[in-house]
């Protein structure tokens, strides 16, 4: 396989203005007549001379080949695995095109294939090469008309972008409807279905008082499952409006829905197609965390029409411009939406224990790479989450008016155009008279810097002295890092918690401020401190960086106690029980006998005591960090340990808290008995009530187990009979647990969804025997290796999230994840690749389980594999 470097960028030698396609779908093919448009691109060609033209294409069969009227013959053009290559005769000339396809036996779910008996099409980043041959590369951007000819019995609805222009009867019972997309696109942004679709519509007034028909189509059972999608799809547009001044710009905006994709959904021009999990959404079968996941990624998908499909990427290095900033707008308007401190905690909480991980990995790359074999690798955390969390920074560093003049510059400028990120930052500078030269680092540079913080007061001058030191490790191919720009938003907190009034080089910032870190040592002298202070540092995780500054467990709880941001306080309950943790772990390993830090217990309390704090955020903070954190937190990971360690202080925090848990619990079930609510305050009240029953659970009391199989019987929503669900799976009390997992499972089995979610519990289930479990499970038959959700339900919960068992000392969960990964590759390249991620993280480990990991990662290179696959395990063992 072939490596693809930014610095080969080259504009293409022709254009497409335009792209006329003609689907005609039948059970065991498709033909696909294309008619283009080209033209010479006369900037890199003025001399006249005309290169030869090359497509794209692969896996298609080309019957036809008709350059400006005429039929050529087979001598008259070149065919290769990846290629289609002609020599044109005139600067502007037609190219007509028939290729013979067959979607219904495209298993890796690119291009053109089947969900159930729906055709669909997933075209990013480099699917459009799969239906017929073509400029696919995203700067080369076309008008697109299609027409759609299907069966109508099996397909009476025909979809693609833009608006429907015509439609008519064909003989023999087929059917055809034609899409016009008046907007310019790249081909990744291509879309077409066909399907036998029931339809949820609404209207949307845009800011300009113009009508949009909304859309959503899905599978006719699930048609009561769309109005949380449709709330949340009429929220984003007001929003981005508002936000953005950005207003929609076809008269039509659509849905689909499918059962088999690879990912969350795609931002198609007009007609976005989703994995149905992030689409359905009732309370009797989705948890409030699925309501938020389909709140996010509609908005997410609905933003991109501008951060992405009106603006788009140069080539496929610039993937963060759209990504990052549509995922930095997506997660604004969800904090917007719900609690702005818990929407932050749950990004931060997610980058920390998983994007972390890959910068320090042997996939790391910077936020916008300089080479890959295959792009779809670099879907990555580090791309969609710290391209977001960069331009995070931007919009701290600037403000949110500063950032608003930026935003609307860079889409004024770049409207119709294909760019890079360069110019991204380029209008924010240009803007506000901004430089931003060193903070592009963010962008070039992989690995998480390490910023290590100390400080000095001196009582007889009233100064206080940070001192910043700032380190970027190594990552693969950059061994030497510079300085990073990194903004501190901090204050300083007497001894009553109370914010001073911060002094630097005799200027008053207010009690908080936002300073930036630019060198590898920094002090910063504040001035006119009448006390020691705490330094709450960091606040809302404004750079994702590993912050140190050396506090005792006390400082820490005297931090979650008074610390009068909501973030720190979480952040300092967090730290103190990082702490904790690490200090049990190390008593384990000692083989001495554990004991529990009273500070701990002691904040818990506190919060889980306080009525006034907002319930979701005493979920959080009485949430322990997850074991896949405390991995990626420690030099070698003990998997066994932490394991150990974890479950130990859960169950001493149940016991020492049992009775203060049971009354909130109580408080809460009683409170949230009755009408099911979907509002924010009752999901808080779910979140924290679930949340204890799984620590009361762990007493064992019998007790407890009651209110548990109540809970689960009589629950009026998925959120606390799922939560019910995974507390007895978890618990010893087996004879509840399999009768709790065979009532869900004859309840919910048409629907797959949930199925995904009992797969899912039992998979993440931490008693020993969970291999044999999950193995037994992929003989249900309602399991298949052919649909990505339960892949990632059943073999991924188990490989993520199950860390105990997936790094059993015997080798047996490497060995099962292996097997997995070379069977899938040959269906499904891109899910295969991505299930390699927890081996490519063996150098965590310990020796054994190194050699472990790598004997499985080895026999996979042996394997003919896909670029998708090779890459990231040939990676991982360089
Ligand atoms: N842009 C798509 C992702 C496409 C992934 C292709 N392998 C979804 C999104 O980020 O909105
Ligand atoms: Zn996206």
């Amino acid at each position: 396989p072939k490596t693809i470097y930014l610095k080969d960028y080259k504009a293409p030698d022709y254009w497409v203005d335009e792209t006329q396609l003609t689907f005609e779908l039948f059970e065991d093919h498709a033909l696909v007549h294309s008619r283009l448009a080209l033209r010479l691109n006369s900037d890199l060609h003025g001399d006249g001379a005309l290169p030869a033209l090359t497509l794209h294409g692969q896996e298609l069969a080309l019957l036809k080949v008709v350059l400006d009227e005429r039929e050529l013959g087979e001598g008259d053009y070149q065919v290769d695995d990846d290629s289609l290559s002609l020599q044109p005769a005139d600067a502007t000339f037609a190219l007509a095109l028939t290729t013979r396809i067959e979607p219904q036996n495209n298993t890796a779910l690119e291009g053109l294939y089947k969900s159930g008996s729906m055709f669909c099409t997933q075209c990013e980043a480099e699917g459009f090469r799969k239906i017929t041959y073509y400029l696919d590369r995203p700067d080369v951007m076309s008008r697109f008309t299609t027409t759609v000819i299907a069966e109508r019995e099996r397909y009476p609805v025909l979809l693609s972008n833009g608006n429907p222009i015509a439609s008519g009867e064909h003989e023999g019972g087929r059917h055809w409807v034609s899409w016009e997309d008046p907007f310019p696109k790249p081909a990744y942004l291509f879309a077409l279905v066909a399907g036998d679709l029931c339809l949820l519509q609404d209207s949307f007034t845009t800011m300009s008082g113009r009508e949009i028909d909304l859309r959503i189509y899905v599978e006719p059972e699930n048609r009561t499952q769309c109005d949380h999608a449709m709330d949340s799809l009429k929220r984003s547009m007001r929003w981005d409006e508002e936000v953005y001044g950005r207003e929609y710009d076809l008269d039509i905006f659509m849905i689909v829905a499918v059962n088999d994709f690879n990912m969350g959904a795609m931002e198609n021009k007009g007609l976005n197609i989703f994995n149905s999990s992030c689409v359905l959404a009732h309370q009797d079968t989705a948890t409030d965390m699925a309501f938020q996941r389909v709140e996010a990624v509609v908005a997410h998908e609905y933003f991109h029409n501008w951060s992405g499909n009106r603006v788009t990427c140069r080539d496929w290095f610039q993937l963060s411009l759209k990504e990052g900033f549509t995922v930095f707008r997506d997660s604004e308007f969800s904090a917007d939406m719900n609690s702005r401190t818990v929407k932050r905690i749950e990004d931060v909480t997610f980058l920390r224990a998983n994007q972390f991980a890959e910068d320090a990995g042997p996939m790391a790359h910077p936020v916008r790479p300089d080479s890959f074999i295959e792009i779809s690798n670099f879907y990555t955390l580090t791309v969609y989450e710290k391209g977001a969390e960069v331009v995070r920074m931007l919009h701290t560093l600037l403000g949110e008016e500063g950032f608003r003049k930026g935003t609307d510059l860079y889409f004024e400028r770049h409207d119709g155009q294909a760019v890079t990120c360069d110019d991204f930052i380029k209008a924010l500078e240009d803007a506000n008279g901004a430089d931003f030269s060193q903070f592009k680092r963010w962008y070039s540079q992989a690995g998480t810097p390490r910023l290590s913080v100390t400080s000095e007061y001196d009582a007889s001058r009233c100064e206080y002295r940070l001192h910043f030191n700032q380190v970027c490790p190594p990552t693969p191919g950059q061994p030497d890092k510079l300085p990073q720009v990194i903004p501190v938003r901090m204050a300083l907190l007497d001894r009553d918690g109370k914010e001073m009034t911060l002094r630097l080089n005799g200027e008053a910032l207010g009690t908080e401020a936002v300073v930036s870190i630019t060198e590898a040592e920094q002090t910063l002298v504040f001035e006119n401190v009448p006390t020691c202070p705490l330094p709450s540092l960091l606040r809302g995780f404004s750079a994702p960086v590993k912050l140190s500054y050396p506090y005792s467990r006390d400082d820490r709880v005297f931090l979650a106690k008074h610390d009068p941001d909501g973030f720190n306080r979480w952040e300092a309950a967090q730290g103190l029980a990082v702490d904790v943790l690490q200090g049990l772990v190390d008593i384990h390993r000692a083989g001495r006998p554990l004991n529990l830090d009273q500070r701990l217990v002691d904040v818990m309390r506190s919060v889980i005591t306080d009525s006034e704090l907002d319930a979701a955020m005493v979920a959080e903070i009485i949430r322990l960090p997850s074991e896949a954190y405390l991995v990626e937190v420690a030099e070698v990971a003990d998997v066994d340990a932490i394991h150990f360690a974890r479950e130990w202080l859960r169950r001493a925090l149940a016991v020492a808290l049992r009775d203060d848990m049971a009354a909130r619990y109580q408080a809460l079930a009683a409170a949230g008995a009755g009408e099911f609510s979907p509002s924010a305050s009752a999901m808080a009240d779910r979140s924290l009530k679930n949340s204890l029953l799984g620590y009361l659970m762990l007493t064992g009391e019998q007790e407890v187990l009651n209110w548990c199989v109540r809970q689960f019987v009589e629950a009026s929503n998925m959120t606390d009979r799922q939560a019910a669900l995974v507390a007895l799976v978890n618990s010893p009390f087996e004879q509840q647990r399999e009768a709790a997992l065979a009532d869900f499972a004859e309840r919910w089995a048409a629907y797959p969804l949930v199925m995904d979610q009992w797969f899912s519990v039992q998979a993440m289930a931490s008693q020993p025997g969970a291999l044999e479990r999950v193995q037994k499970l992929m003989e249900h038959p309602l399991f298949t290796m052919r649909n990505p959700n339960k892949v990632r339900a059943l073999i991924g919960a188990f490989v993520n999230q199950n860390l105990a068992n997936f790094h059993a000392i015997d080798g047996s969960g490497y060995a099962f994840l292996a097997d997995r990964i070379i069977e899938l590759d040959r269906s499904n390249p891109q899910i295969a690749s991505r299930l390699v991620t927890p081996l490519s993280r063996w150098r965590k480990f310990d020796d054994e389980r190194q050699a472990l990991m790598r004997e499985q990662l080895s026999r996979i290179l042996a394997e003919k594999l896909s670029p998708d696959v090779y890459e990231v395990v040939s990676k991982s063992l360089a």
